[in-house]
This record gives C-alpha cells, sequence and structure tokens, in this order.
C-alpha cells in the first residue's frame, strides 16, 4: 500500500540519457529478469533526478467541503467503532497511499459531543492543529489539554493518547502524522490501552508550568525526542506574530513567521516533523521561495492566495493545501491572514537533506 517502490518517470533532462535499447540488450535485460536482477543503466536517471520531481501535486481541500461530509461519516460511524473517525486527505498524486506527501499523513478528524477515540499509542509520532472545539480534550501521558481553535498539539511517538469531546458542540482538528516515514523503515508497531481513556494522572496545565514558562527543572536534561510541552495555545502565539509584526519588516517570501519550538532544547518540536506560524498583513505580496520538506498548511484567520507551482489557490479560514517538495510558492494575503503549516523538515535536516531556495 505504501508508496515506497521507486517512481518511474520519463527521465527530464537528466544527466543520464537512458541508452538505446537494441534487441540484444533487451533479450539481455529478460534474462536477467528472470534472476531478479536489473540494469541500473536503464533507471539511472530516474534514481538520481537532477532535482526533486515528487508524486505529490499541489493541492486543495475548502473546510466547507470538508465540514459536510465529515458531519455525514458521524452519521455512518462512531468514534468508538472506527477508533479514528478522520477523513484522509489523499494526494491526488499518491492516491492509494494514505499520504498527503511523501513523508507524511494529513486528516481532518471530527467528535461529536461525548464522544472518545479511544487511547492507543504508536511509533509514529502525531500533531493536532485545531480547527474548531469548544471542551475537547487530548490526553497525552497521564495529562489532559483543553483544545482551543488554533492550538497546536503533539503526541510524541509511542505515548498512550485519547480524544475526548465534553463540550456540546462538535469537535474537529487536522492530524499530521509522520507514518509514511515509520513505514519506510518497517518501524511501526501499535498498542492498545486496555480501556477507552487512559488515566489522568497530573492535572491540567502541568506541562505547561514545568516546562514552559522560560523555567524548567533543575537540571532538567531532556529525556525525550520530542518537546515535553504539547499544546502551544494559540492565543500566545498569535499575539507573538502580531506584536512582531508592528517592530519589524516582513520576510520577502514569508511574512512574519515562526517556528515552533522545543523549550528544553530550541530545536524542532518533534524529530520528524516541523511546525510554523506566519502572519501576513492584509495586502502582503510574497515573492516566490521553494524547500525540499514538501508543506500542508492550514489558514486559521484571513483570506488570500497562494501561487503553488502552476495553481493558484484561493483559501480562507480553516482551508488546507499542500506544496510539493522543491514546489515554488507564493502566498498573497487580501486581509491579515495567518497561516499553521507543518513538514518533515527536522527529519531532513538530521540527514542532511534540505535545502530551500529563496527565488
Ligand atoms: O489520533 O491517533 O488521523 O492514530 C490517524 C491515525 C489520527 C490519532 C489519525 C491516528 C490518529
Amino acid at each position: 500500500m505504501y508508496n515506497r517502490s521507486h517512481r518511474m518517470k520519463e527521465p527530464r533532462g537528466d544527466i543520464h540519457a537512458r541508452p538505446e535499447t537494441s534487441a540484444p540488450r533487451r533479450d539481455f535485460y529478460a534474462r536477467l529478469d528472470k534472476k531478479n536482477l536489473a540494469p541500473v543503466w536503464e533507471v539511472l536517471g530516474d534514481l538520481f533526478p537532477v532535482e526533486p520531481h515528487p508524486s505529490c501535486v499541489p493541492a486543495l481541500w475548502k473546510y466547507s467541503e470538508l465540514r459536510p461530509l465529515l458531519l455525514e461519516a458521524a452519521g455512518l460511524i462512531t468514534a468508538e467503532e472506527a477508533q479514528r473517525r478522520v477523513l484522509a486527505l489523499d494526494n491526488p498524486g499518491l492516491r492509494g497511499c494514505t499520504q498527503i506527501t511523501q513523508s507524511l499523513y494529513a486528516g481532518v478528524q471530527l467528535l461529536l459531543p461525548g464522544e472518545i477515540a479511544p487511547s492507543h499509542r504508536h511509533v509514529s509520532s502525531a500533531l493536532r492543529f485545531v480547527i474548531e472545539s469548544k471542551g475537547a480534550y487530548t490526553a497525552v501521558n497521564g495529562e489532559r489539554t483543553t483544545m482551543h481553535p488554533g492550538d497546536f498539539i503533539l503526541t510524541p511517538s509511542w505515548t498512550f493518547h485519547d480524544h475526548g469531546n465534553e463540550g456540546d458542540s462538535p469537535a474537529i482538528w487536522l492530524d499530521g502524522l509522520d507514518f509514511p516515514i515509520v513505514n519506510f523503515f518497517d518501524a511501526g508497531f501499535i498498542e492498545r490501552y486496555p480501556e477507552a481513556s487512559q488515566p489522568v494522572m497530573r492535572r491540567e496545565g502541568d506541562a505547561v508550568a514545568r516546562y514552559g514558562t522560560n523555567l524548567l527543572p533543575l537540571e532538567y536534561e531532556a529525556e525525550s525526542l520530542t518537546s515535553p510541552i504539547f499544546n502551544y495555545p494559540y492565543a500566545r502565539s498569535r499575539e507573538a506574530l502580531h506584536l512582531l509584526s508592528r517592530n519589524s519588516a516582513p520576510h520577502p517570501c514569508h511574512g512574519f513567521k515562526m517556528q515552533y519550538a522545543n523549550p528544553a532544547t530550541g530545536g524542532y518540536p518533534m524529530p520528524t516533523i516541523a511546525a510554523f506560524l506566519q502572519f501576513l498583513p492584509s495586502g502582503f505580496l510574497g515573492a516566490a521561495s521553494r524547500s525540499t520538506d514538501g508543506t500542508v498548511f492550514c489558514c486559521t484567520e484571513g483570506h488570500g492566495r497562494s501561487r503553488v507551482g502552476a495553481s493558484v489557490f484561493e483559501w480562507t479560514e480553516h482551508d488546507i493545501f499542500v506544496v510539493p517538495s522543491w514546489c515554488p510558492v507564493a502566498h498573497e494575503a487580501s486581509a491579515d491572514a495567518v497561516l499553521f503549516s507543518f513538514s518533515d523538515r527536522p527529519a531532513q535536516k538530521a540527514l542532511g537533506f534540505w535545502r530551500e531556495h529563496l527565488v
């Protein structure tokens, strides 16, 4: 199911032109094939592209279309039966893979009032970006955090997590998971907790008090590759961006863009996934840029448009779009706008792959 086999594509000006296929060569290749052997010179241009040419394509999902379909799903299956009642955002270039980019998955999850998404843990790290919630929570490692719209919430690798909606309206959020990376390595495990909800061991806010107030426990040394705070509240992040926008000039491509940080290390919040928040003031006309980390964007406020390769995506609140690796993107805001985004940048940087080009 996973898109891990090499993709065969027409070479695009690759430095290695495919040699002529003569009859004796074809015959030889057929004999090789029977022995599970293959001539590398036939595929060299595909194996080593001059620059990335991903199967992932630019795509946009309008929230006005997503939301009614999610509610329709709730009429067909409960959160309990589904375990996770999520509509995956399947990249049109990667159909059948349940992936939004080559390395990441994204989906929109719904919990009706009173529902619980039962507790489990998996190797895959996850993030939640909250779209609608009045009284829903996520529990991680014995602590619950209330989900507010715009909050960025983490589920570290191999930690039990369950979600519940104690409010009286539907709770909807964007999920981002790295399981395409985990499955690429065939390193995936999952375990169910014996009950729907894990026991609450600590009062809400404990992690923020311990790690999220510019203080750390005495002589603290990070025990995990993931940030010890698991909710980055929107109100604080938004306020920071607005303040910065009054004190400095916007980046020509990114506007006022910040990355979420692990307060214990200053690094990315998770080993495989980076997340960002950017403020684009009304009238902002961004220059194009591109980078090797295919990126998922979700608009939290305002409206505008992004040129992504040959596509133009008009977005407004809660619309989600994806920018493939090395595809130029330029953002414009027609009203003060905030975009959340996430990508596999930490994984690429750890391996020395990541590149960015400001056009
Ligand atoms: O909340 O743990 O969108 O396990 C897909 C799989 C969310 C989750 C998804 C999951 C989860």
